[in-house]
């Protein structure tokens, strides 16, 4: 039994601890420090087409780009004032760890490790994926279950590496790992020939086979051998900013299940749905809560998009990925992605 004073003494510790740490987190916040330089400063990949890639004139494009805009968005009010730093698979988390960048937005997969020991906090998941593979056609192989034996490229640092081996051990087959630091060595590895395979998430490597000389040439294969729930990534011990991430995810998606667009958005402020003007800032919680400006539903979907335009855009059917809403639909239209409500 805890007698009253052992109860006493671990309560006066608790709110102490609790104390401190709110403390801290309101002098140290990573939101303070955005709106004091007056700029976001979001670590994308170092080119992955459809999620964070530079475009010929050097303009970040993607979806995991669009999340940062619409965070610039929500606090700056300016999509624009981000500045990308691009990062390799290896270099992502410690960035995010040691302070230099703000966010990390690259499709990174949500993990019980990188959530809790490795100090960081998922916001959500920005795009539901898994891993698959993908050979060269001549190879004559229709299914990973036909791999046994086989060399794979893959990148190290990756979910996908630990997925591999797993799959391969799972399935009693043999493999030998062809790893690369960057993921255009890999490429060109699979290219070369240095291996029959090649693995990734499944979203990376139609994404991937566009930038092959000749992209007819290989096949995505049809097994996913993994959940890849990909989403922004901040520090632990930050209430304060992991906040404004998460809602920012959220009113991407919320406005998409209220149909609010970045055409219609200047209409929608004369709605009167109640959920439409608590998500604009018209009515409701506004700002005060997140600590950000009243309208920074508005700001988002006005110069980024409701999650819909942005995935269309990004990946889907306006995108060379062309890939389908599926597991990424809303929650009301057979999918998974659901967002908590705005009040
Ligand atoms: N989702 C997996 C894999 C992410 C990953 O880094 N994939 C590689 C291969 S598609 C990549 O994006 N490379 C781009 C780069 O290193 O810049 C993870 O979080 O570990």
């Amino acid at each position: 039994m805890v007698n009253n004073k052992t109860l006493l003494a671990c309560i006066i510790a608790a709110s102490t601890t609790m104390m401190t740490s709110q403390v801290n987190a309101a002098e140290q916040s990573t939101l303070d420090s955005v709106m004091k330089k007056g700029e976001l400063t979001c670590g994308v990949s170092t080119g992955l087409p459809g999620f964070s890639n530079p475009d010929a004139k050097g303009h970040w494009k993607g979806i995991d780009v669009a999340y940062c805009q619409a965070l610039a968005a929500a606090v700056l009010g300016d999509k624009n004032k981000v500045k990308y730093v691009p990062l390799t698979a290896k270099e992502r988390l410690t960035a995010l760890q040691t302070g230099e960048i703000d966010v990390l937005s690259r499709n990174t997969t949500w993990t019980l490790t990188r959530d809790t020991s490795l100090g960081l906090n998922f916001a959500g998941t920005l795009f539901y994926d898994g891993q698959g593979f993908m050979v060269k056609k001549s190879l004559g192989v229709n299914s990973a279950k036909e791999l046994d034996g086989a060399s794979v490229c893959v990148q190290s640092g990756t979910t996908t590496e630990l997925n591999l081996a797993d799959y391969f051990r799972k399935n009693k087959m043999k493999y030998q790992s062809v790893v690369f630091d960057k993921v255009q060595q890999m490429v060109a590895g699979f290219e070369s020939g240095r291996c029959d395979a090649m693995t990734t998430d499944q979203s990376g490597l139609y994404a991937l086979r566009l930038t092959l000389a000749k992209p007819n040439s290989a096949k995505v294969l049809p097994e996913i051998i993994s959940k890849e729930p990909l989403g922004p990534v901040v520090r632990q011990n930050d209430d304060k900013w992991f906040n404004v991430a998460k809602w920012t995810l959220f009113a991407l998606i919320n406005a998409e299940e209220y149909g609010i667009t970045s055409k219609n958005v200047d209409q929608m402020l004369k709605s009167n749905d109640p959920n439409i003007q608590r998500i604009l800032g018209v009515d409701g919680p506004k700002g005060s809560g997140l600590g950000i400006r009243d309208d920074w539903g508005y700001q988002i979907i006005k110069q980024v998009g409701n999650y819909g335009e942005v995935f269309k855009q990004a990946v889907g059917e306006d995108s060379p990925l062309k890939i389908d809403r599926g597991v990424n639909a809303l929650w009301n239209a057979g999918g998974f992605m659901y967002a908590p409500p705005i009040r």
